[in-house]
């Protein structure tokens, strides 16, 4: 059976199961304790003053590294009235955790009105969304925790009209977060995945919090594969008006392997749903792949795809010295419309950042000698009736210095960066059974 056709044929049961009940190269930063800059932010000079008179001393403020605010300080008109408000990200250098501070402007001044211990040494990000519809933002922090197995912690803090200071109602142990509406129903929601904290164990799950009454409610959970060392982003899209949205999870399986978790509402069941979870395993193994590719999408159709990978080079041709090195076949998938289909087949060179595009009878009948001292691979076309292997082109990557100082006429450049150039040799073969520039800008990519 052809390689994809083998990979269809697993997607298709897959998505039979998952489609029958129903009608989103980042790596989490390590900590960022360098981001402490002192008190110093001339464009708030009054808000500082503020903050020195309200807050005790030997503070540093605290920047989140990721997310929308990139600052230990930010104004803004939260709440939708007449004047800004501003929040101070700082730590006390004498206290373990951070804390957020809360200023309102009235008559003309900085007033101190909330002040909130947070859960970790750092703060991961900031974000500001109005859960509820009400006109005020809520605020949900993520405090960042170094060395806890259980991950960062998330805060939720809620101002109602009537209040004048937010209230924190929620925290939560979390790996990874993204504000979206899960249930489709107008009111965005916050999904997350955490580890159960419960003895021993180390089971993944995916919740969603909303918002019911004054506080946040887990409208939903489920469980999702254990064995994942770090996630790694939350993709999501919603295929029409009436489908559930998609949420795309990838995360790292010990070092380089990777996983997609698929996890989206059931309006039916009321329900959060992990399609692609063996209930028996609790793996999720269809989507394993052993380098570390996210989902994306590869064909610019607006659907994200998902990688799947199996061994390209056959077991036999792996053998010393180098030339032949293990190479795998990434088979990208869509499952919109109720169907798992192929959109794509690659072979992907993750560290020279390219990749090259395969036709169905292309998987079968190309093989690829890998160098990797010379970061170059050479595309053959396998004759099994004569037993020959044909070089028809190869894909190299030359560092910058090289590329500008010596004589590299005859090659095609595919990407360019200030460290170095991917470029094509196409051979006489090549050229004799019709490969021009055209075919290979249409063939090989910058994948980075
Ligand atoms: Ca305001
Ligand atoms: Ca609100
Ligand atoms: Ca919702
Ligand atoms: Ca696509």
């Amino acid at each position: 059976m052809k390689k994809t056709a083998f990979i269809l044929l697993v997607f298709s049961l897959f998505s039979c199961l998952f489609f029958s009940s129903c009608s989103s190269f980042t790596f989490i930063q390590p900590v960022a304790t360098l981001l402490n800059p002192p008190l110093y932010y001339p464009e708030y000079e009054d808000l500082v003053g503020a903050f020195e008179r309200d807050v005790k001393t030997d503070n540093q403020f605290c920047i989140p590294y990721e997310g929308d605010f990139s600052s230990a300080i930010i104004v803004d008109n939260i709440d939708s009235d007449n004047d800004d408000e501003a929040l101070i990200f700082y730590k006390n250098k004498n206290e373990k955790f951070a804390k957020l501070h809360y200023f309102e402007f009235i008559n003309d001044e900085w007033v101190t009105v909330g002040d909130y211990n947070g859960y970790g040494n750092n703060v991961k990000s900031l974000s500001v969304n109005d859960l509820d519809n009400d006109g005020i933002g809520e605020l949900i922090v993520i405090w960042e925790t170094s060395g806890v197995q259980t991950g960062d912690v998330m805060s939720v803090y809620r101002k109602k009209a009537a209040e004048n200071s937010y209230r924190e109602i929620a925290n939560e142990p979390c790996l990874i977060s993204k504000i979206v509406d899960v249930d489709s129903d107008g009111f965005e929601d916050i999904f997350y995945i955490c580890q159960n904290s419960s003895g021993a164990s180390s089971q993944k799950v995916a919740k969603a919090l909303k918002f019911s009454g004054d506080s946040v409610v887990i409208m939903g959970e489920t469980k999702l594969d254990s064995n994942i060392s770090s996630y790694v982003s939350v993709k999501t899209e919603k295929e029409s008006e009436n489908s559930p949205l998609k949420i795309y999870a990838d995360a790292l399986k010990g070092e380089k392997q990777m996983i997609t978790e698929l996890i989206y509402w059931d309006a039916e069941k009321s329900q959060l749903i992990a399609p692609w979870l063996d209930k028996e395993t609790l793996t999720n193994s269809i989507t394993l792949r052993h380098e570390p590719v996210e989902c994306t999408d590869i064909n610019n159709d607006g659907k994200i795809d998902i990688p799947i990978q199996i061994l390209f080079t056959a077991e036999d041709e792996i053998k010393e010295p180098i030339g032949n090195e293990r190479l795998y076949l990434t088979v990208w998938m869509n499952f919109n419309d109720g169907n798992a289909k192929v959109v794509s087949n690659t072979l992907i060179n993750l560290s020279d950042g390219y990749y090259i595009k395969l036709t169905e009878e292309e998987v079968n009948s190309i093989g690829v000698r890998v160098y990797n001292q010379k970061n170059c691979w050479v595309i053959y076309l396998k004759n099994d009736y004569k037993n020959t292997e044909e070089a028809i082109f190869s894909v190299i990557r030359i560092d910058r210095k090289t590329w500008e100082t010596e004589n590299f006429e005859s090659y095609i450049s595919i990407s360019e960066n200030n460290e170095g150039v991917v470029c094509v040799y196409i051979t006489e073969t090549g050229k004799n059974l019709g490969i021009t520039e055209k075919t290979i800008r249409n063939k090989i990519f910058n994948f980075s």
